[in-house]
Formats: C-alpha cells, sequence, structure tokens
C-alpha cells in the first residue's frame, strides 16, 4: 500500500482508520473521502475529497487525480438502519461496493472492504461458528454483506483484484461513536456510565455477541493488507473477534471501575431479533493460521482504557 483512497472516511472506522494509515504511510498518501466534509482530524489532517460512493464517476476520477494503488472501502449503512430502509440499504451498499471494486479495478488496486458477524444467520452454528459454514443471514444487511464477501471474491477470480476482507464483530472506541448498528450498545454503556452512571440496554441479558476494541480492529486491516498473498487461503473474508459478553458481563466489569453503576432494561425488538440471529462467538483461527491475527484488548483491559480515555 503506497497511495490509499478511503471512502467513508470520517464514520466510526475511517476516522480512525485514515489517521493511523496516514501515520504509518504519509499524510499525502491517504487520501479521505466522504460524502461530506467536517472538522475532524481525518477531514483536515490531509488530502481530503468529497465522494458519494453511489456516484462512480467522481469515484473514478478522484482515485485516478492522486493514481492511488490500494481501495479501502468503509462507506455502508450498519445493520439497525439498513433493516429500517432495505431498498435503501441495497442500493447504498451494494452499489457502493461495486464502484468501488470497479475503481480497484480499473486502476490495477488492492482493495479492502469489512464484512460483518452479521453476515451469518440464524441457521448458522451459534458457538465458535467456523469460517466456512452456512451463511444465510435474514436482515439486509446480512444479505449485503454475504453479496459483498461474494462479489468481493469474484473480482478476484475473474479480474484478478487483490481483495481482502474480514468479518468484524462490534467494535467499540472512545474516539467515534457508532450509529445505526446493533452492537451499538457495548459503546453507548461507557458513555453513559461515565457521564449519569447507569445505562438502559436495548439488547437483553444473555445476548452473546462478539466485539472488540477499535486499536485491534485497526491493526488488523493493516495487517491483513500487509499480509503475504500466497499465505492466504481465504479473502473475502476473515472471521476475527477479541470477546465475546452479554450486558452483564460488560455492565459487571464496568462496575469493577464504578461500583455504584446501575444497568437497566428496555429491550428494542427489532434490534434483540437481529442479535439473535447472529453468533454468540466466532472461530478466528483461519486468521490466526492465514496472517497473524491477534488481538491485544479483552473485556476488562478494553473497559480499563474505555472509562479512562472517556473519563479524561
Ligand atoms: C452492527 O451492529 O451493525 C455492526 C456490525 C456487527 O456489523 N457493528
Amino acid at each position: 500500500m503506497k497511495k490509499i483512497f478511503i471512502t467513508g472516511a470520517l464514520g466510526q472506522i475511517g476516522s480512525e482508520l485514515t489517521v493511523k494509515l496516514r501515520d504509518i504511510y504519509g499524510t499525502d498518501n491517504v487520501i479521505a473521502t466522504d460524502i461530506r466534509k467536517n472538522e475532524s482530524e481525518a477531514a483536515q489532517s490531509g488530502p481530503f475529497e468529497v465522494v458519494d460512493v453511489t456516484d462512480s464517476k467522481t469515484m473514478i476520477e478522484v482515485a485516478k487525480k492522486y493514481n492511488v494503488d490500494t481501495v479501502i472501502h468503509m462507506a455502508a449503512l450498519l445493520s439497525a438502519t439498513a433493516e429500517a430502509n432495505p431498498v435503501f440499504a441495497w442500493n447504498l451498499n451494494m452499489g457502493g461496493l461495486m464502484n468501488a471494486l470497479e475503481t480497484a479495478r480499473e486502476l490495477n488496486c488492492k482493495f479492502f472492504t469489512p464484512s460483518s458477524i452479521g453476515a451469518f444467520g440464524p441457521s448458522t452454528l451459534k458457538d465458535y461458528t467456523p469460517q466456512d459454514t452456512i451463511q444465510r443471514p435474514t436482515t439486509m444487511y446480512g444479505v449485503n454483506k454475504v453479496a459483498g464477501e461474494l462479489l468481493s471474491d469474484y473480482y478476484y477470480h475473474k479480474f484478478g483484484v487483490d481483495t481482502r476482507g474480514l468479518r468484524f464483530p462490534g467494535l467499540i472506541s472512545y474516539v467515534t461513536p457508532p450509529g445505526g448498528g446493533t452492537t451499538d450498545y457495548a459503546v453507548e454503556i461507557y458513555y453513559e456510565a461515565i457521564k449519569n452512571g447507569r445505562y438502559t440496554s436495548y439488547i437483553d441479558k444473555g445476548t452473546f455477541m462478539d466485539m472488540m476494541y477499535m486499536p485491534d480492529a485497526l491493526n488488523a486491516i493493516v495487517e491483513l493488507m500487509e499480509a503475504d498473498a500466497s499465505k492466504l487461503v481465504h479473502r473475502n473474508s476473515f472471521n476475527v473477534t477479541a470477546m465475546s459478553f452479554d450486558p452483564e458481563e460488560i455492565a459487571a466489569e464496568i462496575r469493577k471501575h464504578i461500583p455504584s453503576f446501575e444497568m437497566s432494561y428496555n429491550v428494542d425488538p427489532v434490534r434483540q431479533k437481529i442479535a439473535d440471529s447472529w453468533p454468540n462467538s466466532i472461530d478466528a483461527s483461519a486468521a490466526k493460521e492465514e496472517w497473524g491475527f491477534k488481538a491485544e484488548f479483552d473485556l476488562a483491559k478494553m473497559t480499563a482504557d474505555m472509562l479512562e480515555k472517556l473519563g479524561k
């Protein structure tokens, strides 16, 4: 990766990924794009262009202008928003991906896009979900992710585009809040613990989902993209995870730092249904074996760091 083009650069992952990639590869070598500009570090600290991912002409023009060799396509709607607007989600998530893959094909670029634990469904084995298994999701987001994995594989086999991807679990960060996801409760809970000492969870106790701290997710993207292609058996996409917990477990961990923290429940049936259709935990052994994936943060270490950073 020498000259990197990122879509969705001001989103939950993109805003931190852009800054990290600029640190590694040089400020001018990371072209951040999003549908609008803001005052964030990712938008202000280096090259930025307004690109709507459904506009293929502008996307290719901007990528050509900077002569990029890598496309990192992050722009997408998350699960709960996609479920509320399925047609819009299909058009944005699939149309954007197709345009990004075409840009990569035309410019002979390496390509990354995230998949998700949402690519699994209720008929998938729920515990320690294997890398290669049944994928029949029942959400629009999941349908987009499975189709995206297949489309990325297609561009690799048909056109030789070096496509790579990760099935991300819920990502937790103190920098940019997520929006419209099912796993967002595990981020909100820290903000509310610091601000109000209590949290009302829209996900029910006993609902286990995989999670990962953002620094581990960013490292995983860089490591996968730098991995020796000859070692990759899989490409789109690798299971990755750092921990699996339910709302009670994260609340108990927060209480180790804020003993008076109170947790209550007001379950949102839409997001609960999505969560119930996803695995309890996934098996990341293919990622470990093929390119050395590892996560530094478990629940205890992440909670200590989140509360310290948010407290400041
Ligand atoms: C979501 O909840 O939609 C995302 C995801 C797990 O893909 N965080």
